[in-house]
C-alpha cells in the first residue's frame, strides 16, 4: 500500500489508485443501517463480501467480462482494471420492495415499467425489470426511466447495459434460490473498457449491493426480515434510534448474530467453509 494513492472512500469501503490502469478496492467491516455508518464494526464482513463478489464474479464471467485481478490476501482487498464508469446504477428487481414499491404505490410504475395491478408489497414481480438509478454524490439514488438512462449513457450502452444486468440477476438469483436465499433485487455498476466494451466493476450480488431474503420466511404483503442486517435492525427498533446520525454502538450479540448471518450467506452460497476463504481467498475463483 506504500504508494496506493487514496482516491475516494464509499460509505464502508475505501478506493486507492495501484498505478494507471489498477485500482485497489478494500472493503472494511463497516456496516450502514438506515443509511447512517454505526460506531461498531463486524469482524469480517468486509472478507465476507470481497469473497462473495470474487465468486461471482467468477461465475459469471460467460455472460460479462469484470474488472477483477486479483485477491489480496488479506481476502479485503481486490486488485481491479481501471474503467470508465457508466454514470448510471444499472438496479434490477424481481421483487417489488424499496423504492419500487413506493413508486408503484404512486404510479403504478417503477421507471417506466407498468406493473400489473394489485402486487403486495414484496410480490415477485412477473419479469425482473431493469430500473436504473442515478449516482448521487451526497444523498439518494434517484429512479430514471429506461429514456432518461439511455440519454446518459447512449442508447447503445443503455440497451447493452440492460441486457447484461438481466441476464446476470436471472442467473445469480435462480442459484441463489436453489441455496435458500431471495436476491430481491440487485445494483451493478458497469464500466467501458476499450478492447472489451462494457466490463463489471464495482462489487456485484453481495448483501450490500442486494437484498437477500431467507426464502424459508417469504411472505408477501410486507416488508421482509432482511438475511444480514435483520437484528441490527431489530435492535435500532427496540432502543428507539431517531435513524440520523450519529448511530448506536451494538451490543455483543447483535455483533456476533449479524456476524454469523454474513459467514452463514457466504457459505450457503459458495459451498465453501468461510475457513478456507480466510486460509486462501483464491478459493473462491476456482
Ligand atoms: C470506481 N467507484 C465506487 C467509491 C469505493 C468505491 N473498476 C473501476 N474503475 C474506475 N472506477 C471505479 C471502478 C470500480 N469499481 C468505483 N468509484 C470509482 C467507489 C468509493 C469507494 F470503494
Amino acid at each position: 500500500m506504500a504508494d496506493a494513492v487514496h482516491l475516494g472512500s464509499g460509505k464502508v469501503r475505501e478506493l486507492y489508485a495501484l498505478d494507471d490502469e489498477r485500482l485497489l478496492l478494500v472493503a472494511s467491516d463497516r456496516i450502514s443501517t438506515f443509511d447512517v455508518v454505526l460506531p461498531t464494526e463486524i469482524p469480517d464482513k468486509g472478507r465476507v463480501l470481497t469473497g462473495l463478489a470474487a465468486f461471482w464474479f467468477a461465475r459469471t464471467r460467460a455472460i460479462t467480462p469484470n474488472h477483477l485481478l486479483a485477491i489480496r490476501s488479506d481476502g479485503r482487498s481486490t486488485e481491479c482494471r481501471r474503467l470508465e464508469m457508466l454514470p448510471i446504477e444499472c438496479v434490477v428487481r424481481g421483487y417489488l420492495s424499496g423504492s419500487g414499491w413506493k413508486d408503484y404505490g404512486k404510479t403504478g410504475e417503477v421507471c417506466g415499467h407498468r406493473l400489473p395491478t394489485g402486487l403486495r408489497e414484496s410480490d415477485r414481480l412477473p419479469e425482473p425489470i431493469f430500473t436504473p438509478a442515478t449516482k448521487a454524490t451526497t444523498g439518494h439514488d434517484e429512479n430514471i426511466t429506461g429514456a432518461q438512462a439511455a440519454a446518459l449513457v447512449g442508447a447503445e450502452r443503455f440497451a447493452e447495459a440492460e441486457r447484461l444486468s438481466i441476464a446476470l440477476y436471472r442467473s445469480a438469483a435462480a442459484f441463489a434460490l436453489e441455496r435458500g436465499i431471495i436476491i430481491a433485487d440487485t445494483k451493478f455498476e458497469f464500466g467501458v473498457s476499450r478492447d472489451e466494451g462494457l466490463v463489471l466493476g464495482d462489487e456485484a450480488l453481495t448483501p450490500d449491493s442486494s437484498r437477500f431474503w431467507p426464502a424459508d420466511q417469504y411472505t408477501p404483503g410486507g416488508p421482509q426480515p432482511s438475511y444480514d442486517k435483520q437484528y441490527v435492525r431489530d435492535y435500532c427498533e427496540k432502543i428507539g434510534w431517531g435513524k440520523t446520525y450519529p448511530g448506536p454502538e451494538l451490543p455483543p450479540d447483535v455483533v456476533s448474530g449479524t456476524r454469523r448471518r454474513y459467514v452463514e450467506a457466504f457459505e450457503q452460497l459458495t459451498g465453501l467453509s468461510f475457513d478456507a476463504y480466510l486460509a486462501n481467498p483464491s478459493v473462491v475463483l476456482k
